[in-house]
């Protein structure tokens, strides 16, 4: 009623993938990304081009299992793509869309992702979880799932892995992102319930194929590139 306690736990409950953004290039989804604050969103390098004016960043209120609420369809200004992405045929990486014309607007359901600025944060095993409209059986709302994390995914992929790249899933093979999901979050959460943009889905030999884990670029390796481009500063020690 008032706005009080109750309403400030539904802030902070995830039900919602709040930082989930859908890219848009002439009205169909093509791939996913996620809103890391201000003006920018954070997709994959293979997801788009260079003319900015080609797609649109769409904010939901993305529910689990479904999509529902209004839309904030907003206009991409600028388009960054990493200079060196690090297997151009594999198509790695990562990239940043920034709107500098009209930012998100205030609104419960979006929230911003962390920007992971150590690659120590997380470790294999860890528990995450991905999100997308990617390939499965024709379903079309926002579909989620947890992914662990996997060490030295050098091991499946040999030289097509490269610094920068992390694996993730399960290598059975029975949960994994798939095309559509590009562009895409892997959140983990810390011990104190904070979520990090840790992996963005970029590769992987098919989807859900026993012994060959879903790639992910790894965030916190360009965490200097973002800073650079985004402006922030730098991380400051207390
Ligand atoms: C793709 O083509 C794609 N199983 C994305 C993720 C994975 C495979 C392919 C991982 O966009």
């Amino acid at each position: 009623g008032d706005g009080g306690p109750l309403a400030l736990f539904a802030l902070c409950l995830q039900t919602q993938i709040q930082w989930q953004i859908a890219l848009d290039e002439n009205k169909k989804i093509d791939c996913g990304g996620a809103y890391i604050g201000g003006c920018w969103v954070v997709t994959a390098a293979h997801c788009v081009r260079p003319n900015p004016s080609a797609f649109m960043v769409k904010f939901s209120l993305w529910k689990k299992g479904e999509s529902q609420g209004t839309t904030d369809i907003v206009p991409i200004q600028e388009i960054h793509i990493h200079p060196s992405p690090v297997d151009r045929n594999a198509h790695e990486y990562l990239k940043e869309i920034p709107n500098k014309k009209r930012c998100v607007e205030e609104n419960p359901a979006i929230r911003a992702v962390c920007v992971p600025w150590t690659t120590h944060l997380f470790q294999p095993n860890h528990t995450c979880s991905i999100s997308g409209w990617g390939r499965t059986a024709g379903i079309r709302f926002l579909l989620w799932a947890n992914v662990s994390l996997i060490a030295d995914c050098q091991r499946f992929y040999k030289d097509s892995f490269k610094p920068g790249m992390m694996c993730a899933g399960d290598l059975n093979g029975s949960v994994d992102s798939c095309q559509g999901d590009s562009g895409g979050p892997l959140v983990c959460q810390d011990e104190l319930g904070v979520s990090y943009l840790w992996g963005i889905v970029s590769w992987g030999k098919n989807c859900g194929e026993p012994g060959f884990p879903g790639v992910y670029t790894q965030v916190s390796h360009y965490f200097d590139w973002i800073r650079i481009h985004t402006g922030w500063p730098a991380v400051t020690k207390f």
